[in-house]
């Protein structure tokens, strides 16, 4: 089965394309570029990642649309887009930065996946940060490996 080209489950988190709209650069700065791309995104261990296609993404997790950072899951809101309704299947996420993202998915099903993996990623990080919180000194030893798997730099 060819999962690579449809939104999936991997390990903890979800891939997929989705088509995005950036609102909020942070909580006072909209964003300047505010149209819709289809981009593949990729959310896991606790991080979003966005890029242009899943070329991209396979040949250098680096190469992240327009050089964007990965973003940090923890603390984030994710709801459904109720109140924006120029489009069906939006999912919106608020990151603990204060940015801002509109995600379109193909249907409700998959907008509800999205949410859910958010979500969950948002509360815990990853699993095995949550693990390693009753293991006292491995999460922090760990944050290094885990922010190396992107390695781009925060912003
Ligand atoms: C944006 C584009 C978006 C629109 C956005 C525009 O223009 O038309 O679709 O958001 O409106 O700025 P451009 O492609 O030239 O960047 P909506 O689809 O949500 O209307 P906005 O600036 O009012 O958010």
């Amino acid at each position: 089965m060819n999962i690579e080209y449809s939104t999936s489950l991997v390990g903890e988190g979800q891939e997929g394309y989705l088509i995005r709209k950036h609102e909020w650069e942070s909580t006072t700065k909209k964003a300047s570029n505010r149209s819709w791309d289809k981009l593949y995104i990729v959310a896991r261990a606790g991080r979003i990642c966005f890029y242009k296609d899943i070329k991209s993404f396979k040949s250098n997790p680096e190469l992240t649309f327009r050089g964007e950072p990965s973003y940090e899951l923890q603390g984030a809101q994710v709801e459904i887009a109720n109140d924006y309704t120029k489009k069906k299947h939006v999912l919106r996420i608020k990151l603990s930065n204060g940015a801002e993202f509109l995600l379109q998915a193909h249907d409700d099903n998959e907008m509800v996946l999205w949410v859910n993996s958010v979500k969950a990623q948002s509360e815990t990080g990853t699993v095995a940060e949550s693990r390693s919180q009753t293991l006292p000194a491995i999460s922090q030893k760990d944050e290094p490996k885990r922010r190396s798997f992107f390695t781009l730099k925060k912003k």
